[in-house]
């Protein structure tokens, strides 16, 4: 079992390791109420209001961009697999405001948001779900290989665990140039059984790199449960079995990310090296778009719904009186419009030719292979 999480804020909590174990349904009622004290004793203050919108604004934003991703996926207008950053969208806005533009970003397929909070254009993001010319990859890569360098994105990987050693490899190039940046380098829960993490963690701690990996744990690797495919289900731990700083934070909580995260990242910065961090959230819709999440109980979809991190964000901003419902309601209303906005930008984009299929791939051509386009004759 994973121990739960206080939800309201406290500027520099992570979650303690010592944190009591309580039922998900008496869970999910104390959150609420330490959430509506905690905003009247000022859980907000020494926050700027215009940064507390400027969150709320983010995750709305990712969450009506998502909804419409997923639209258009059932449209067959985005072919491909599909995974939405649904219900992660406080680990997702809490982790990007910890980067500077330099620092370097490497995700797994659920990347969306992390493109969007990275400072991407929403219609770019969308126009590569598309499939067109005008998105991040020039619509070669689709929802799992949004790639912009400019933005310090590196990758959107579809094979689990493939950005660790790339993210790891970039960390040491900063090293060895001397240069400021830091990468981050996300992925889920799932992940952490794979070779690449154990290897890339043991060289990241031996050669102090400035890499900060991050365990997006939302509970589920596909359709299987931490507790069953991990021997230590407490994630973060598994840094201490490379010497290196590893901690837990309430992926629900944005402020609460944003702080464990500034202080890894800025730590790495100053060469104070590499650190793991779990970002415990939750999946509110299946694996992938097309993935009815049959596996689930009634009761584990209730408790995502609990924790929704968009809906107790603006709940708590309006408590606090950082927003009223008429200054929500705005912010929802320009987010559906940048959503919206980003679909036609895709829509009226055009397609590849098909004649640039090769242009980006970087291979050496292996010898008898013609790198023959469909249309071209065989001989
Ligand atoms: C090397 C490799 N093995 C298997 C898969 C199929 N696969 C895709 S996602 C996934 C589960 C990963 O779990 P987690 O990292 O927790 O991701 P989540 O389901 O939360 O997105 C698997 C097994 C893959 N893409 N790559
Ligand atoms: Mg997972």
């Amino acid at each position: 079992m994973i121990p739960p999480f206080r939800s309201s804020h406290r500027k520099g909590s992570v979650m303690a390791e010592t944190a009591t174990r309580t039922k998900p349904a008496t869970r999910a009622k104390s959150t609420r109420r330490s959430t509506a004290k905690s905003a009247k004793s000022g859980a907000f203050s020494g926050e700027s209001a215009e940064l507390l919108r400027g969150y709320f604004q983010q995750m709305t934003l990712i969450r009506r961009f998502e909804e419409r991703a997923a639209q258009g996926y059932t449209q067959a207008k985005i072919g491909g697999y599909c995974h939405l950053n649904l219900g992660e969208e406080a680990t997702v806005v809490g982790l990007m405001s910890a980067l500077r533009k330099t620092d370097l970003l490497f995700t797994n397929y659920r990347e969306h948001g992390y493109a969007l909070a990275k400072g991407i254009e929403p219609g770019r993001v969308m126009a590569e779900l598309y499939g067109r010319t005008t998105g991040t990859s020039k619509g070669w890569g689709g929802s799992m290989h949004m790639f912009d360098v400019e933005a310090g994105l590196l990758g959107g990987y579809g094979i689990v665990g493939g950005q660790i050693p790339l993210a790891t490899g970039a960390a040491m190039a900063i090293d060895y140039r001397g240069g400021d940046q830091v990468v981050m380098c996300q992925m889920g829960d799932g992940t952490t059984n794979i070779g690449a993490f154990h290897e890339a963690l043991n060289i990241a701690a031996l050669w102090n790199l400035p890499v900060v990996f991050v365990v997006v744990n939302n509970f589920l690797g596909m359709g299987t449960t931490v507790e069953k495919s991990s021997a230590e289900s407490e994630l973060y731990k598994r840094a201490s079995a490379y010497r290196m700083h590893g901690e837990r934070v309430d992926g629900n909580d944005v402020l609460a990310v944003r702080d464990a995260a500034t202080r890894l990242v800025e730590r790495a910065r100053e060469s104070g090296g590499p650190a793991l961090l779990e970002a415990v959230s939750h999946r509110l819709k299946g694996h992938s778009v097309v993935d009815p999440a049959k596996y689930r109980s009634e009761e584990s979809v209730q408790e995502a719904r609990e924790h929704d991190p968009v809906v107790n964000f603006r709940a708590r901003l309006v408590e606090a009186g950082v927003l009223d419902e008429d200054g929500a309601q705005e912010i929802e209303r320009l987010a559906q419009a940048d959503a919206d906005a980003a679909v036609a930008f895709a829509d009226d984009s055009p397609h590849p030719e098909v004649s640039t299929l090769f242009d980006y791939t970087y291979a050496t051509p292996v010898a008898n292979d013609s790198r023959r386009l469909p249309a071209d004759p065989v001989f």
